[in-house]
């Protein structure tokens, strides 16, 4: 199996923008278990028959059609059966000054996930994308799942515009 690298709306901007969460009964019963990689996650969420078919649980499918693909249900803590996009957390920074505002942007993360790596980028134009070290802001842990709020290292200062976005790249 190839990478996949999903970036998903989690991109911001000085004004409003979003990140993850969700929950479902099977979903916690499996984000309580202790193994997590995504071929376990896909084999408690998804049936025999629908395991045999990757457009319905390959990390790139969408079965519940919300425009979050199955990758990023798993490392976001979604449910990837039901179309919801509620659950994505807001996030909204405010300036403390002109000078010194920095973007934050807060996104769930499974701790104990083996197989997922969690990226930060930022961009002045959201065409070029680089990784950033963000600083964190806090951490919330429950059960197998933290969320995460980072900010920007780097002020928005004379810039015009700047992103966050995470990047999850999986099995
Ligand atoms: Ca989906």
């Amino acid at each position: 199996m190839g990478k996949l690298a999903g970036s998903r709306p989690l991109q911001s901007r000085r004004r409003g923008a979003d990140a993850a969460g969700s929950d479902t009964t099977n979903l916690q019963k499996y984000l309580a278990s202790t193994a997590i990689s995504y071929a376990a996650w896909s084999g408690a969420l998804f049936t025999a028959a629908e395991l045999t078919d990757p457009t319905v649980s390959g990390p790139a499918a969408d079965p519940d059609h919300d425009g979050i693909p199955n990758l990023l249900e798993y490392a976001f803590g979604l449910d990837p059966k039901q179309a919801d996009r509620s659950g994505l957390r807001r996030w909204a920074p405010r300036p403390t000054a002109a000078v010194n505002e920095y973007l934050t942007i807060s996104y769930a993360q499974l701790t104990q996930s083996n197989d997922l790596t969690y990226t930060v980028q930022a961009s002045t134009d959201m065409v070029t994308w680089n990784a950033i070290a963000p600083v964190v802001v806090s951490t919330i842990a429950i059960g197998s799942t933290r969320t995460l709020t980072v900010r920007d290292p780097t002020a928005m200062g004379a810039n015009a515009a700047r992103f966050l976005r995470v990047v999850v790249t999986g099995p």
